[in-house]
């Protein structure tokens, strides 16, 4: 089989430095575990085997973990919500570790640093880390690399992993793809938006959280019966899991012991095949993408010039685009 890789493999010298890292990662040492991160959120290619090597030296089943992704529009509350749930987590003596996804734009780390700097009293627990990233502008919900990121954290010893996306509403469907359990926040008065996302992110949603309900009890009320009627009407996405919804106050701490109970059922024991046949799941789907861009790489790489010739002409309508596709491969096959 020929390497996809263009690259060399890591030298001994290298295996031996990521073996060491790799080490104090396990032993739970924060830089040692921002190092890694780092490596592993490296989109240069000549990073990619180092990578690889590395993953694959946490990648080691440990104890049961729980992966929680909270979505929702932006300024809904996420990032409050994670740290009262998180600080009540960790002081439960879960070891917490909170991945945030924003949209800052490139150039600037702003939103970044207003993140973590709204988790302040969750980022000086001694059981809990932050990691806040950029999806670098491309609009996407989640960065490329979460699911790298979660692996990581769970090896340093983080036995709750929590995952903040973008607020970009029904597109961040995708957090589904990379946690167990899926919390939509929204707000009371979103009446419309609840609408909008009946079909899109409610449809994965495990529980639902109306927040800020300190600002107008009446409406939060209104907001829980009004999601729960019209979840009525959607198929929940697993027989083994009913859909729950329940108004929260990040300010007061109002619903937060209840939302860590739900979470706790969630994943319980017996809920244990559900979990495992989601993740089996995203592990396929993991490797569809991954095959997928290997093979794209490995086509730029080898036939940059007819790609980029067969494309114009897919573009002027001057050939079907699974004629094109079909041209490329025998391309290749002929070189
Ligand atoms: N009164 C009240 N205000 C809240 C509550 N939760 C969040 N807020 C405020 O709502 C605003 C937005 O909260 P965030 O937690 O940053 O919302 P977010 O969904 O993370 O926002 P983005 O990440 O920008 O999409 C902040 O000013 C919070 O202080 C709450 O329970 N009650
Ligand atoms: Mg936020």
């Amino acid at each position: 089989m020929q390497q996809l890789h263009t690259n060399q493999p890591p030298g001994i010298t290298d295996y031996e430095d990521l073996a060491v890292l790799a080490g104090r990662v396990r032993r739970g040492e924060r830089r040692a575990l921002a190092k890694a991160l780092s490596l592993l959120e490296s989109t240069r290619v000549s990073d990619k085997p180092r990578q690889h090597t590395l993953l694959s030296m946490l990648a080691i089943p440990s104890a049961p973990t729980m992966r929680i992704g909270i979505t929702g529009a932006a300024g809904a509350g996420k990032s409050t919500l994670i740290e009262a749930l998180g600080l009540h987590v960790a002081s439960n003596g879960h070891r917490v570790a909170v991945l945030a996804t924003d949209p800052a734009a490139p150039s600037s780390g702003g939103s970044i640093l207003g993140d973590k700097l709204r988790m302040t009293a969750l980022a000086n627990h001694p059981n809990a880390f932050i990691r806040p990233s950029s999806n670098r502008g491309r609009g996407d919900a989640l960065d490329s690399h979460v699911r790298e990121r979660i692996i990581t954290c769970e090896a340093a010893g983080y036995n709750v992993v929590v995952v903040e996306t973008v607020g970009a509403g029904q597109a961040d469907t995708a957090i589904a793809d990379a946690v167990d359990l899926v919390i939509l926040a929204t707000l009371p008065n979103a009446g419309d938006d609840i609408q909008a996302l009946k079909r899109g992110v409610m449809e994965y949603a495990d529980i639902v959280v109306v927040t800020k309900a300190d600002l107008d009890r009446a409406a939060a009320r209104r907001a829980v019966q009004q999601i729960r009627s019209g979840r009525a009407l959607l198929r929940n996405r697993d027989v083994d899991w009913h859909v729950r919804v329940l108004a929260t106050s990040s300010a007061t701490g109002e619903g937060i012991t209840e939302l860590w109970l739900l979470c706790q059922e969630f994943f319980a024991e017996g809920r244990r095949p559900m979990i495992e046949a989601r993740r089996r799941q995203q592990r396929m789907r993991w490797f569809d993408e991954s095959l997928h861009s290997e093979l794209i790489a490995l086509l730029r790489q080898r036939a940059s010039a007819h790609l980029d010739r067969i494309a114009d002409a897919v573009a002027e309508g001057a050939i079907l685009p699974p004629v094109a596709a079909a041209t490329i491969v025998n391309h290749l096959e002929t070189q």
